[in-house]
């Protein structure tokens, strides 16, 4: 139900560039023939996220075929595997773009016209022989940190990119979903926005364990000038549902104060993280929107033990993980019916077993009686233990110190043998294999994969009785009903 907030940037810095720009976004309007949209001596651009990265790279052999002169790859999960990608033996991919730097796009946009691409040298671009090998290990988030500036991120969007009939495919799936959530379903319009950057517990040093969001740790904050740009801009396409990308919004209090003082949006979500969503933050946020705001925010367990040791959901260890998210639940609450909250968990952090299980479904009992009465519980996902290269478990895939010291943490042990097996030699691939996502709930949990999925049944059918939530992964896309 969102539009693709980086491909609308991409194309608008292409259309500065003075290029002819067309957009295709698969996720929302499925599949189509490569002929229809490359041509002869065009620049093709994929937007690549693990669960599309090998679609994409056979995307990328098509474009090359049809005559494509460069293809590019940015986004997540191209960013963390800039290396295997520009490395593979056909070469069909020329440039991967490592950051969310807008100015790299354009330099690289720009400068393509005139020189050849091996002797191009962008930050943040990375062409063969020259990667970057980005990661979300505490080394590589400070290094992040420095290459950046505010300007390398915040740009207002030209979303007429996109043309009418996919604004309208996103807009009526919206509010399929979420209609019943807003006042006037019917002129409902959503749209993703970059009003602020970034993640407070990344940007002091050090990531959760899982986390695989390329540039989290580059916490900024735009000016005012560039928010009433930017909200203008969407004014003028009726936008009225605004999901801001930034990773943690919520401790991003002047951007709260900035949009109180122009005049609240309708309808806003945003990011959060439990340690900062208290009674005093959110009264900072009741102004910014005028009719409801979502927070959406990784609760991960209802195990103190493993919010502290395993997630490593903050970088210091007083106090209790656990209580913060009781106690984000209540503020919630008691911020009144303007307030709502989507959160996820996980089934398989280091150190899991069925007792831990059982406690995240008791606090998932919890949140239900604490915002149920004014339906303030909109969605809990329920998802796998995501290993994903670029967070700083994948770790294990390079290091057989790390892997044993995280089985001993847990009471197991692995043995070289057998992480040669299986996690050393999968390093280089492009997606983390489904024997080593199952190799890792042997090694480093008490539960399967299959008594993971048992719990995420679980929880869809807690939440299937909970009044006016929405189920499952039906908030991703899916196409209205007639
Ligand atoms: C909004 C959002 C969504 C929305 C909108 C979808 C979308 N595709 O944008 C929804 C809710 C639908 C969604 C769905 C999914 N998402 Co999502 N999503 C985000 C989120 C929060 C913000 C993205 C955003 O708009 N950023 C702002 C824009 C301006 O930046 P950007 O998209 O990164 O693009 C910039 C650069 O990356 C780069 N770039 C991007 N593409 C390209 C292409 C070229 C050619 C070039 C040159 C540059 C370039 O330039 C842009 C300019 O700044 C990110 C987390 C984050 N904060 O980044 C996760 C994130 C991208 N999503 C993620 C995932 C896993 C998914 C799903 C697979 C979830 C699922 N299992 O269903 C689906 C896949 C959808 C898809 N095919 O893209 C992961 C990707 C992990 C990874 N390392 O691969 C992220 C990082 C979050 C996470 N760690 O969980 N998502
Ligand atoms: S709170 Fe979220 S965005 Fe921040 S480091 Fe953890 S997983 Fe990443």
């Amino acid at each position: 139900v969102w539009p693709h907030l980086g491909l609308a940037y991409v194309g608008t810095v292409a259309k500065r560039c003075g290029y002819d720009v067309v957009l295709h976004d698969e996720w929302i309007q499925g599949q189509t023939s490569m002929e229809k949209l490359v041509g002869e001596g065009d620049v093709v651009g994929l937007s690549l996220v693990t669960t599309g990265i090998e679609r994409g790279v056979e995307l990328a052999r098509s474009a090359k075929a049809l005559g494509a002169s460069y293809v590019i790859a940015g986004n997540d999960s191209a960013a963390f595997r800039d290396q295997q990608l520009l490395e593979l033996p056909d070469a069909p991919i020329d440039a991967v773009f490592t950051s969310n730097s807008v100015v790299a796009v354009a330099s690289f946009l720009r400068s393509i016209a005139m020189t050849s691409i091996e002797g191009l040298r962008i930050p943040h671009v990375a062409i063969r022989g020259h990667a970057y090998r980005l990661s979300n290990e505490p080394n590589s988030l400070a290094w992040q940190k420095e290459n950046y500036r505010a300007d390398d991120f915040f740009m207002v969007p030209d979303l007429s990119v996109f043309d009418r009939p996919y604004w309208e495919l996103v807009w009526s799936a919206y509010r399929s979903q979420f209609g019943h959530k807003h006042r006037d379903a019917g002129s409902l319009r959503n749209a993703v926005a970059l009003l602020s950057h970034g993640c407070g517990r990344a940007a002091v040093g050090d990531a959760c364990r899982y986390c695989s969001i390329g540039g989290v740790a580059n916490f900024a904050m735009p000016d005012k000038n560039y928010i009433e740009r930017t909200l203008d801009a969407y004014a003028l396409f009726g936008i009225s549902v605004f999901f801001n990308a930034a990773d943690s919004a919520i401790e991003q209090l002047e951007l709260a104060d900035a949009l109180a003082q122009r005049g609240p949006v309708p309808s806003l979500v945003l990011y959060g993280r439990a340690q900062v969503i208290t009674s005093r933050t959110l009264a900072r946020w009741q102004d910014a929107a005028s009719e409801r705001l979502l927070i959406n925010c990784g609760m991960d367990s209802g195990d103190d033990s493993l919010l502290q040791k395993a997630v490593q959901k903050a970088a210091n260890t007083r106090g209790s993980r656990l209580e913060e998210n009781r106690r984000a639940l209540r503020a919630i609450r008691d911020a009144g019916e303007k307030f709502h909250l989507h959160y996820s968990v996980i089934f398989g952090s280091p150190g899991e077993t069925t007792d831990s299980c059982e406690r995240t479904l008791a606090l998932i009992d919890e949140s239900i009686d604490v915002l149920r009465h004014k339906q303030q519980l909109d969605i809990v996902e329920s998802d796998r233990w995501w290993l994903n290269f670029g967070a700083a478990c994948a770790e294990i895939f390079r290091s057989y110190d790390y892997a044993d010291t995280l089985a001993q943490s847990v009471g197991r042990s692995i043995s070289r043998a057998d992480w040669k097996r299986e996690f050393a030699l999968h390093a280089d691939a492009l997606v983390v294999p489904a024997s080593c996502q199952e190799a890792w709930y042997r090694h480093f949990t008490d539960i399967s994969l299959d008594i993971a999925d048992e719990y995420i049944e679980k929880v869809k059918r807690r939440m299937s009785n909970v009044p006016g939530a929405i189920i499952g992964r039906n908030f991703a896309f899916r196409k209205p009903s007639p």
